[in-house]
């Protein structure tokens, strides 16, 4: 498949590449990895990098605007993103040809050509892997491409912590120390917290219930969203508060919007991503993010969850 890819972006012009909405550094980092990667090693290429701006991201790279008439000779690649309707920006059907990288689980297997790789630890990872089998053909990797892979697969490793992460995932980091990534300055980016962020993180630690089968939840309306002047997006990005603590086998984090409820799940070992398809999502077996419309529905993920955690 990757010498299929290969050939692709050998043969276009132009390359818009997409990710997924509400972007992670792993989305961001694998869109911009590949995408910087295609600038430097085809100067001579249109390469685009699209989607809306995520501000927490921004010290990342913000992305390219274009018409829609770009699309109409272009290769369109899609990173990190399982399935259609959470592509950002939904014009990634108009170009020519569609290529999905992934690594999550192929439950919608979209485009022209699909790559993907749940043993990766990240898409990013999945990147500099496409780096290496194209680098005798072309490909570039320069320091500031390394960087968005680095952060990439720190952000979907939670730092090299979750079991996602592989020896070859520290490879890949060491080749990427060695190209020049200065982590430290990254990290500080990456994992600075914000005053208000770090109230709402007291907030979830005072609050948080466990039942006695070892799942823990949380609640969060508007209101205490408002109270603590904290987004969705950056609430969303705490939802590894709760996994060092004893006795919690998986943990759920709501988070009320207008119209619904998100769910963000997460797990030290049960497989969690089957109750989130049941909810209106999907994800990894440890990290999947689910949709209710009640707090009532909130409830029945909680019983849900309690049974998982029985079962185990
Ligand atoms: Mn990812």
């Amino acid at each position: 498949m990757k010498e299929q890819i290969l050939e692709a972006i050998q043969q276009f012009d132009t390359i818009i590449i997409h990710r997924h909405v509400r972007p992670d550094p792993d989305a961001l980092g694998s869109q911009c990895g590949l995408g910087t990667m295609l600038q430097d090693s085809f100067p001579e290429k249109q390469i685009y990098m699209v989607g809306a701006d995520e501000e927490t991201l921004s010290y990342l790279r913000l992305m390219d605007q274009i018409d829609d008439s770009t699309y109409e000779n272009a290769l369109v690649i899609v990173c990190d993103t399982a399935n259609e309707e959470r592509v950002c920006d939904q014009r990634y059907t108009k170009g020519k040809k569609l290529i999905k990288i992934d690594h999550h689980p192929n439950k919608n297997p979209y485009g022209d050509f699909v790559w993907v790789d749940t043993t990766a630890s990240s898409c990013s990872e999945m990147i500099y892997e496409f780096y290496l089998f194209g680098k005798d053909n072309g490909l570039v990797l320069t320091k500031e491409a390394a960087r968005f892979i680095f952060a990439g697969i720190t952000g979907d490793t939670g730092r090299f912590l979750y079991p996602s992460t592989s020896p070859k995932t520290f490879r890949y980091a060491a080749q990427l120390v060695e190209m020049g990534v200065e982590f430290s300055t990254l990290y500080n980016e990456m994992y600075k917290t914000s005053v208000r962020l770090a109230k709402l993180h007291g907030y979830i630690l005072q609050n948080f219930e466990v039942t006695e089968e070892g799942a823990a939840y949380i609640k969060i309306t508007q209101d205490t969203l408002k109270e603590f002047d904290v987004t969705l997006p950056e609430a969303s990005g705490i939802v590894g508060v709760l996994g060092n603590i004893e006795g919690i086998k998986a943990w759920v984090l709501f988070l009320e919007e207008s119209e619904s409820i998100r769910v963000r799940l997460r797990s030290k070992g049960l497989i969690i991503n089957t109750l989130a398809m049941k909810y209106n999502g999907g994800g990894h077996p440890l990290a999947s993010g689910a949709t209710v419309y009640s707090w009532e529905e909130a409830e029945r993920v909680v019983e849900d969850l309690r049974e998982l955690c029985r079962q185990a």
